[in-house]
């Protein structure tokens, strides 16, 4: 027999999509309370704010869009946004949502139980804070909030500073980093992914000595950032609806759409010169906006990888220190591709060294540095960009149990399978924004997110309409998706690459590639989920 929780709904997490989410069930005319391991809003944002952060999405497309007000009185100052004013832009938002007073904040969930005996969610928090209740629990965690560091012998014994790009520390009064003084200093970086691209970036203007230690490379390309104009700004705002609907068209809500012809069926030159025009930027255009198949064919990708190798080349001076920073060992894109500025050029810096750690192992950390098999490398800093257990990392470090207390781990280590990335059989009234197969997680997160919480919000509607106390999807539908969401990831490049879109963490041991992610575009995931609405919330069972 259903009994009445503290709350109609719990959001965990006040990042983009949790915000948007506890507004929308608030405005709803639910009770309901956000909680919040941080004391401020913001999410990864609030996180990650290491000197180079900003994001790779055009500014004014990673945006909420419900509302005019918002749009109208923010103005964006680069094309693509550094970490302060994203999260300047964060806070605004949760301004005119006015969110804040429905948070708990300092508030870290350790589980979350269901009592099937009263159709309610437990919500337990680390320290003495006393647990909650909710008839509907939403999980807002964020894919890239369990930061990970290697598992490097004496790694706590370094006597100098140590940092996560992940868990950065912060400027107190403001939005950005803590003002840090990397100024003529020795300082080596562990990690060549997106964030470590970004930092090494940063730290090569004003280290004395950095020291890259890198795994694998990646396939970089030019941000292509600059200013926003107060008139460009003003074309933007009056062109809202058009960007918008265009969004609404790509494959993964950025404004990037692919060209309607294989790579093939263009001359050599024709394809020569629209890749030089892409591989300018603006973003992910030479990822996104590319001909249809190079995330498909192999041959269509060998010949971009061989392009965007060449500029390597070109920008890097020392050829052998190029040939180390070209992936061998996947092609172009199909790995996330972070994007850079004179990032190829730091290298040709004579206080800029590079050290492939896979030739050439760590083997341990000291008090004074790190050590590899070949060299000693004295440091006074240690940034470790070495990433998050991603996707499904935020939700595992939380002891989820579902009914007869089935734990959410177990189940996502026995394979990975969800209804739409929302729900999974068992954990009733449990649900997933930007996780594991789920819409957003491939895609621009605030407009991807955004359209999924709105469709969400119908789904809560109808369950409070029908007096409905409890919503988990069938085990079929489940598994239909499922293998959807595998079907769909096998037919591209992105399946048959180790990365953390397939799950894949050597720190952690896990090798088996998973279908971590939902790859069939937004378009798609819209119309799928449009079709389950139209179908009476089909795949759904209410009780
Ligand atoms: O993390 P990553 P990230 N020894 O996992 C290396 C988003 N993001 O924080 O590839 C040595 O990509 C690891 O090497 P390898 C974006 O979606 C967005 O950079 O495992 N090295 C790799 O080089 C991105 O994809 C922005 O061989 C070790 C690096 O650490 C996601 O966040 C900015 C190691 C980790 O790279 C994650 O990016 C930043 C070890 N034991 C991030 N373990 C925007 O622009 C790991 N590494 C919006």
């Amino acid at each position: 027999m259903a009994s009445q929780p503290e709350f109609d709904a719990i959001v965990i997490g006040a990042g983009i999509s949790g915000l948007y989410m506890l507004y929308r069930l608030r405005e709803m005319g639910m009770t309901v309370r956000g909680v919040e391991a941080s004391d401020q809003v913001g999410g990864v944002w609030n996180w990650n704010r290491y000197p180079g952060a900003r994001v790779d999405s055009e500014s004014e497309t990673y945006a909420y869009f419900f509302s005019r007000e918002l749009l109208e009185n923010f103005d964006w100052s680069e094309r693509f946004a550094a970490q302060p004013e994203v999260l300047s832009y964060i806070n605004k938002a949760a301004d005119v949502m006015d969110v804040r007073k429905d948070y708990t904040f300092n508030a870290r969930v350790t589980a979350a139980t269901w009592d099937d005996d009263a159709a309610t969610w437990t919500v337990s928090f680390e320290g003495d804070r006393p647990d909650m209740t909710c008839r509907f629990l939403v999980s807002a965690l964020g894919p890239l909030s369990a930061p990970q560091y290697p598992n490097i012998p004496g790694r706590d014994t370094f006597k100098g500073l140590t940092l996560h790009t992940g868990l950065w520390p912060r400027d107190p009064g403001g939005f950005g980093p803590a003002p840090l003084d990397f100024e003529g200093k020795r300082v080596g970086v562990i990690g060549t992914g997106s964030s470590g691209v970004q930092v090494i970036q940063e730290m090569s203007k004003v280290a004395g000595d950095l020291t890259v230690f890198q795994r694998s490379p990646n396939w970089c390309t030019p941000l292509g950032n600059g200013p926003i104009t107060a008139d460009e700004m003003q074309e933007i705002k009056a062109n809202y609806d058009d960007m918008i609907g265009f969004l609404d068209t790509t494959l993964a809500g950025f404004s990037h759409i692919f060209r309607d012809q294989n790579t093939l069926e263009a001359t050599p030159e024709e394809r020569r010169a629209l890749w030089e025009e892409l591989y300018k930027g603006p973003g992910f255009s030479l990822w996104l906006g590319n001909f249809k198949d190079v995330l498909f064919d192999k041959e269509a990708n060998d010949l971009v990888s061989e392009f965007v190798a060449d500029k390597i080349r070109e920008r890097v001076s020392d050829p052998e220190t190029a040939d180390k920073l070209i992936p061998k060992d996947h092609g172009y894109g199909t790995k996330r591709v972070p994007l850079e500025t004179k990032y190829f050029e730091c290298y040709n810096q004579d206080n800029v060294h590079l050290i492939d750690v896979k030739a050439d192992p760590i083997t341990r950390i000291t008090e004074t540095g790190i050590e590899t098999e070949s060299g000693k490398f004295d440091l006074d800093v240690i940034i470790f960009a070495t990433g998050f257990d991603a996707i499904v990392g935020s939700w595992n470090r939380i002891d989820i149990r579902g009914r007869d207390g089935v734990s959410l781990k177990d189940s996502f280590d026995e394979g990975m399978s969800t209804y739409l990335g929302m729900q999974v059989a068992d954990f009733p009234n449990f649900f997933m924004l930007v996780g594991p197969q789920n819409g957003a997680t491939f895609c621009n997160i605030p407009r991807c997110s955004a359209l999924m919480i709105d469709w969400l919000d119908g789904l809560m509607r109808t369950a409070l309409e029908q007096g409905t106390q409890v919503i988990e999807p069938t085990s079929e539908a489940q598994a239909d998706y499922t293998r959807l969401c595998q079907k769909l990831l096998s037919r591209t490049l992105i399946g048959s690459t180790n990365s953390w879109f397939t799950g894949i963490n050597t720190n952690l041991g896990r090798e088996g590639r998973d279908a971590l992610v939902w790859i069939g575009g937004n378009p798609m995931y819209r119309d799928l989920c449009t079709r389950i609405r139209e179908n009476g919330y089909e795949g759904f069972l209410f009780d």
